[in-house]
């Protein structure tokens, strides 16, 4: 895992949450820097993965989250029904919003006469339709603990880590209160991002 990952982030939140850090440990490892470590476990040579005692390591944070909750009797994904459909979309959606912003700003640390315009706004137009449509529905996951919402938490996180000028919470009051919440919660305070990452 890295710090500063919100992917890997999901997984650590959902660890503390479920009261499971005595037996999953955390190991640093920065993806771009390609450590034999890591590939060795997911050729697809990103973090979060897991290694198992005694089997095959895990890639992908929902996978890694499924995995870590079926360790717990207390489920953060429902096992069946409309519930698990319901956790498993807010899961999709907030990581849909990650894979845009982590992409968008990929794209704005390349040279000026590199970056592609057209990616910037498709990503940004990506991420606003689907807050907008978060705050719309923010009544199915406002209350819920739950991977869905752990997922919506952490990508708002995100923005504001990565996009501290982003006005995210203009006109998205249900949303801004719902992350207040999420943000006092010791799980979420002890996997903050390292303010000078
Ligand atoms: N779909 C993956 C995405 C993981 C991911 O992209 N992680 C980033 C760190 S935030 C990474 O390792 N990037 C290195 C790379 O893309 O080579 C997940 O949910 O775990």
């Amino acid at each position: 895992m890295t710090e500063t990952s919100p992917y890997a982030r999901k997984c650590r939140v959902l660890i503390r949450e479920q009261g499971l850090s005595h037996r999953i440990a955390e190991i640093e490892a920065m993806p771009l820097d390609d450590p034999a470590a890591l590939l060795d476990i997911n050729p697809l040579g990103k973090v979060p993965a897991l290694i198992r005692d005694d089997a095959a390591p895990l890639f992908d944070s929902p996978l890694i989250c499924e995995y870590i909750d079926s360790l717990d009797e207390d489920r953060w994904i429902p096992k069946s029904g409309t519930a698990r459909w319901r956790v498993l979309r807010f899961q999709a959606l907030a990581d849909g919003i990650l894979d845009l912003a982590v992409g968008r700003r990929i794209e704005l640390t390349r040279p000026e006469d590199k970056r592609h315009t057209y990616w910037v706004e498709r990503q940004e137009s990506g991420i606003l339709r689907s807050l907008d449509l978060l705050e719309q529905e923010a009544d199915k996951f406002v209350g819920a603990f739950d991977v869905g919402a752990m997922s919506i938490a952490v990508a708002l996180g995100y923005l504001d880590f990565r996009y501290p000028e982003s006005a995210w919470r203009e006109g998205r009051r249900r949303l801004a209160a719902f992350y207040e919440k999420w943000a006092e919660r010791p799980s979420f305070q002890s996997t903050q991002p390292p303010a000078s990452a």
